[in-house]
């Protein structure tokens, strides 16, 4: 009979001259398959004294383990082969995790359909600017003080071509579209803007706004309260949100106010810039401005959401934390 010392020997003096997977699967079969030659050990086991039965059997079991990892190695080794025989199709699968948008994105989303659905158009603009469609077409002339409210990154400019510039907010796109359509029409534009300013909790040097815009013959400062709180409502719905309007000052409108909103009682964060268009911004965009007027806005998308989700940090979006994200 067979000893397991013999069985041992051999099995691993084959194992090294193995060459093939199928070599190495009649070796496999030959040791440990059911009429295999160590199962024919352990099957032998009954017959021995008890003492005798746990010394051979504990070994006869190691050296099955040890003999099958062994086979598995040299598998490995050779690699897939015809690529059936190895793949265990009853196992589960890993379950492939679905992406989905971001909170920010999510909230633009719903802000354009809210504006589609009051015939807005959305258009957009370029993130890298000229200085001219940044500031002096928007009544911003360059001794002006104001300029200094938009802390901007400036590029290095290429030799005697235009300042460039990232752009501060999304007012610039104002004057392009106007350049290129006539009245009535009424847009908005989102996009990414650009602040060379410190950060804390409700600023970042790199955030959202939405522009909107709506030229005609009589358009007024009446009809953008209405579209705003209209949108308000809609953006909010069944939230219990507060909203004021206090008088402001941009240069690119006249008069001006600025909107702010608060959560049951919480503090007051200002969402928006507004005003009816100024004359010098008509002109700009040659528009006679005794023909037309308009009101525009310039709103903060992570302050909205910030608001709805009552999140209380404006760098948590940015922060790539899954905990975070994850929520939303
Ligand atoms: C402007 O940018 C004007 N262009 C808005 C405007 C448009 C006025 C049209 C009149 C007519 P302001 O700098 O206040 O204005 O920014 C507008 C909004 O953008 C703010 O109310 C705020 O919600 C958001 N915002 C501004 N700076 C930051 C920042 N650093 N981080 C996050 N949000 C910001």
């Amino acid at each position: 009979m067979l000893t397991i010392e013999g069985i041992e020997k051999s099995a691993y003096k084959e194992l090294e001259t193995v060459k093939d997977r199928d070599g190495l699967e009649a070796l496999r079969v030959k040791y440990l398959g059911r009429k295999g030659d160590l199962t024919g050990v352990l099957r032998s086991l009954k017959d021995l004294s008890e003492k005798e039965r746990k010394t051979l059997g504990s070994r006869a079991n190691k050296f099955k383990d040890k003999l099958q990892e062994k086979i598995d190695a040299k598998f490995l080794e050779f690699g897939e082969g015809d690529g059936v025989s190895n793949i265990d199709i009853t196992r589960p699968g890993h379950k492939p995790s679905r992406g989905y948008l971001h909170l920010l994105s999510k909230t633009e989303q719903e802000i354009r359909k809210i504006f589609l659905s009051m015939n807005f158009s959305v258009v957009e603009g370029p993130e890298l600017e000229t200085e001219f469609y940044a500031f002096n077409a928007l009544n911003l002339p360059e001794w002006h003080p104001a300029r200094e409210a938009w802390d901007t990154f400036w590029i290095k400019p290429k030799k005697g071509g235009e300042r460039m510039l990232l752009r501060p907010h999304t007012s610039p796109v104002q004057i392009r579209y106007m350049e290129e359509h006539q009245p009535p029409f009424q847009i908005i534009v989102p996009g990414r803007c650009f602040r060379y300013e410190a950060t804390d909790a409700t600023h970042d040097t790199n955030f959202y706004q939405f522009e909107g815009l709506m030229v005609g013959r009589d358009v007024n400062l009446a009809n953008f309260k209405y579209i705003v709180e209209k949108f308000f409502e809609e953006f909010f719905k069944g939230q219990k949100v507060e909203a004021r309007f206090r008088p402001s000052h941009f240069p690119f409108v006249e008069p001006g106010v600025e909107v702010d909103m608060r959560f049951k009682g919480g503090d007051w964060l200002e969402m928006m810039g507004a005003g009816m268009v100024h004359p010098k911004v008509f002109e700009a965009a040659h528009y006679d401005p005794r023909d037309f007027q308009g009101f525009a806005f310039g709103m903060g998308i992570e302050r909205l959401a910030m608001i709805k989700y009552k999140i209380p940090d404006i760098r948590m979006f940015y922060s790539g934390d899954l905990r975070f994200i994850k929520q939303f």
